[in-house]
């Protein structure tokens, strides 16, 4: 019996973005998109605004907003909507980081594009937060797999004023016992557990869920554009609101299928990598 071919790469991060995500709990991967898959990304996004503010209407069925306030205008459950959301979701190495952080199938469990534009100076502040109990774990081979990953990927370059993600170092691992509070005081008492991302438009950044993390301070007058897609094992549900559109998973193969529906569910062959793995071709 012939192995089915592999269409992600495994592993796919190098042994030291994993090692870098192990520790800090995120890796910042950079242009993992193109120029051109950036502008038709940021385009979409600015058009789906626009219509929205002039029409009051959604893209689609099966999407929603999280705010759409001057500031912070944002969409979600994506894959339906845009031939390039569903790219970006379905993206092979996204999905391949995705799964090597997971440890085995993953499912999309929640997709969302963002604009964010400075904010009036009273607003301006860090959100930290996190989405899911650390306790949602498991190690093999000695690494730190969970059950909950985004990959978020800036869609304009990022410099020090222009309020990338900003997260707690290290707090993916840090449980729930310690209240929010208490862990953002203790890193606001030595910032420099405090990491703000600077990267490339196109670039990722890989986070456990369970990592503080907030959206960054933005000081310049430049929008801030972002996609993300959050991936979980196929056992879980998805997120609320955030199920596949009926009849766009009926439209695409098996495998965009699985990924969009979660469908193989406990069929999860788990697949631990060694640190020292070269990354995988396909
Ligand atoms: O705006 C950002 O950079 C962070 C997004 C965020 O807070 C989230 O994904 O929960």
């Amino acid at each position: 019996m012939s192995a089915e071919p592999r269409t992600r790469p495994f592993p796919a991060l190098t042994p030291a973005q994993r090692l870098h995500i192990e520790v800090y709990g995120y890796v910042i991967v950079e242009n993992v998109l193109t120029t051109d898959e950036v502008e038709v990304l940021k385009e979409t996004t600015y058009s789906i605004e626009a219509d929205f503010r002039r029409t009051g209407e959604l893209p689609g069925p099966n999407c929603f907003n999280t705010s759409t306030t001057e500031e912070f205008f944002r969409i979600d459950n994506l894959p339906h909507l845009a031939p390039c959301y569903f790219d970006y979701l379905t993206h092979p190495f996204i999905v391949g980081m995705a799964e090597e952080i997971i440890g085995g199938p993953a499912r999309l469990q929640q997709s969302d594009a963002h604009i964010r534009r400075p904010m009036k100076d009273e607003e301006k502040g860090f959100g930290f937060h996190r989405g899911i109990n650390p306790a949602y774990s498991h190690t093999e081979k000695g690494l730190y797999h969970f059950s909950f990953i985004k990959a978020l990927t800036n869609l304009t370059d990022l410099g020090p004023d222009d309020g990338g993600t900003t997260v707690i170092a290290g707090t993916h691992k840090v449980g729930t016992d310690v209240s929010r509070e208490a862990i953002v005081d203790a890193a606001m008492e030595d910032p420099s557990m405090i990491h703000q991302v600077e990267a490339p438009a196109g670039s990722t950044l890989l986070f456990y869920e369970s990592l503080m993390h907030s959206a960054g301070v933005i000081k310049s007058d430049r929008d801030r554009l972002l996609i993300l897609g959050g991936y979980m094992p196929t056992m879980f549900q998805a997120w609320n609101r955030y199920d596949p559109d009926p009849d766009f998973a009926k439209t695409v193969s098996d495998e965009h299928r699985a990924l969009l529906t979660g469908e193989e569910k406990f069929h999860w062959p788990r697949n631990p990598r060694d640190l020292g793995e070269p990354v995988g071709k396909l």
